[in-house]
């Protein structure tokens, strides 16, 4: 019996391959995604992504000039943009933890740079500090933080890969958050905060390993079954744009890889299948594939990378050609305090939403919009004249015949008629 025990053991040990002993295949398309990710940094209209930089510094291959190159555009331009945020008082705090964890990613003294706001000349660390406080704030006044509990806990995860401990209340707010079960998107645990919530945390149990914090091991807990219990059937933990975070966090908290085998499957498919299209759903895909957390770039060193990761000489761009069906779309927009609007347009098939409304918009029928520009591409911002404002926790829900888009404006493509409902919400 002990023996059967024993053989059906080691079987089942080679049956279930590990999913860190990657195919050739496996790894020919890790190396494409990191190579489009790579190319992301060539398209123009855009500006330096903290977050693309991130996820190139963490990856095991890299092109060491081109990434040389966009940490400086990120010192110009991210740094000033962040600058002008600070002395406008714009919620910054995302921005500024993304742009410090790139730079810790690049081994760059973070003590070396400063923001100058209104005369004054502080050094990068203590403004992020002074963000989290002005957050922890907001919550202790209106239960939220100004940002997001996405936000708050990139701040948390920043400072603490830089080794600065966080002030006790700014850990306890996040702690009590998970406790009370704030961290939701509507109705539904957001799966994307708690991953990102759980690596803050794990990280700042890791700092000091001699203090035992009960209740941030019960936090830590909590978010480890939460990610665990939204694995669906095919495997994506939330949807398909969390799953990389939602990987990330369970490797940081000590998962087994082969606990995250059927998602790290799906996150395969969806990089076969191009649904990481945008470079920003690459840049939190990436690290996961590779079985990497953002909690590593505490311990980056720099050296001796692995500097092969060359891209090909492009062909002739592209030429999209557009199809000759028309599709007709209605698109629906309910304002705060007035009843639906509906409007009718033609489109030609396959081209993205922003598109569809700008052409429904040169129809001159009453439809307008404004769209703000975000890291994950155009936010859709004022429809019909009305601005739905972070500020109030509201904005414009899109969705599709009843199911919320899971894309933005320009990734989503419309392939069949259908009713685009643009219904300003809260959140
Ligand atoms: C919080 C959040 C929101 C909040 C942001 C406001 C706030 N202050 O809290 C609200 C509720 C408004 C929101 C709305 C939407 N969101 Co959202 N959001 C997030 C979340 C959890 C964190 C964003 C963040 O703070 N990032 C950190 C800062 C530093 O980056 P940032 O770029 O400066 O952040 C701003 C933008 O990202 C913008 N924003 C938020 N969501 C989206 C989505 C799109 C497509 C765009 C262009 C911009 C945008 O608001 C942020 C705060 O100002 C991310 C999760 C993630 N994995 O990134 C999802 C996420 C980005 N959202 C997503 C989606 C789909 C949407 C919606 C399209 C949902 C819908 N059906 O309407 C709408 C946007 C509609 C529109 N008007 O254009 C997806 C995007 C996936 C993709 N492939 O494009 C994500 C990844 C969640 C997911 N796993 O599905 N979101």
């Amino acid at each position: 019996m002990l023996l059967l025990c024993i053989v059906c053991g080691l079987l089942a040990l080679i049956g279930s391959k590990p999913c860190d002993s990657l195919g050739t295949d496996d790894s020919e398309l890790l190396l494409s995604l990191n190579k489009q990710l790579l190319r992301s940094l060539e398209d123009q209209g855009t500006s330096p992504n903290p977050s693309v930089h991130l996820a190139l510094r963490l990856s095991t291959h890299h092109n060491l000039e081109k990434e040389n190159d966009h940490l400086n555009a990120l010192k110009t331009h991210l740094h000033k943009d962040i600058e002008s945020s600070l002395a406008n008082r714009d919620p910054v705090v995302g921005r500024l933890a993304l742009y410090t964890l790139a730079l810790k990613a690049s081994c760059f003294d973070l003590h070396s740079l400063t923001f100058t706001v209104n005369q004054m000349s502080e050094k990068l660390l203590t403004h992020l500090k002074r963000e989290m406080e002005k957050e922890k704030e907001h919550i202790v006044f209106s239960d939220r933080p100004k940002t997001n509990y996405y936000q708050y806990s990139l701040g948390m995860l920043a400072l603490c890969v830089s080794g600065v401990r966080d002030n006790s209340h700014v850990t306890n707010k996040l702690i009590k958050a998970v406790e009370r079960g704030h961290i939701k998107q509507g109705d539904s645990d957001c799966i994307d905060t708690l991953a990102m919530a759980g690596m803050a945390l794990q990280c700042l149990k890791e700092f000091d390993t001699e203090v035992q914090d009960a209740a941030l091991d019960k936090a830590l807990g909590v978010i480890k079954q939460k990610l665990l219990d939204s694995q669906r059937a095919d495997g994506h933990m939330g949807n398909e744009f969390s799953t990389g975070l939602a990987v990330q966090a369970l490797l940081a908290m000590g998962s087994q890889v082969q606990m995250c085998d059927t998602s790290m499957k799906a996150m395969r498919s969806d990089v076969r299948k191009g649904t990481y299209g945008n470079p920003m759903a690459m840049s939190q895909a990436l690290p996961a594939l590779q079985h990497k957390s953002y909690l590593q770039i505490k311990g980056k060193q720099c050296r001796d990378e692995d500097g092969n990761l060359v891209l090909e000489a492009t062909t002739e761009p592209v030429t999209v050609l557009l199809s000759h069906t028309s599709v007709p779309l209605k698109v629906e927009v309910v304002k705060y305090h007035s009843g639906p609007d509906l409007y009718h347009v033609d489109i030609p098939k396959g081209i993205s939403l922003v598109d569809a409304l700008d052409l429904l918009q040169k129809k001159n029928v009453g439809f307008m919009f404004e769209k703000e520009n975000s890291l994950w591409g155009p936010f859709l911002s004022t429809v019909n004249g009305e601005r739905a404002r972070q500020t109030d926790r509201r904005y414009w829900r899109i969705s599709s015949d009843g199911n919320a888009l899971s894309q933005g404006i320009k990734d989503f493509k419309i392939d069949m008629a259908q009713k685009i409902t643009i219904e300003n919400t809260s959140y």
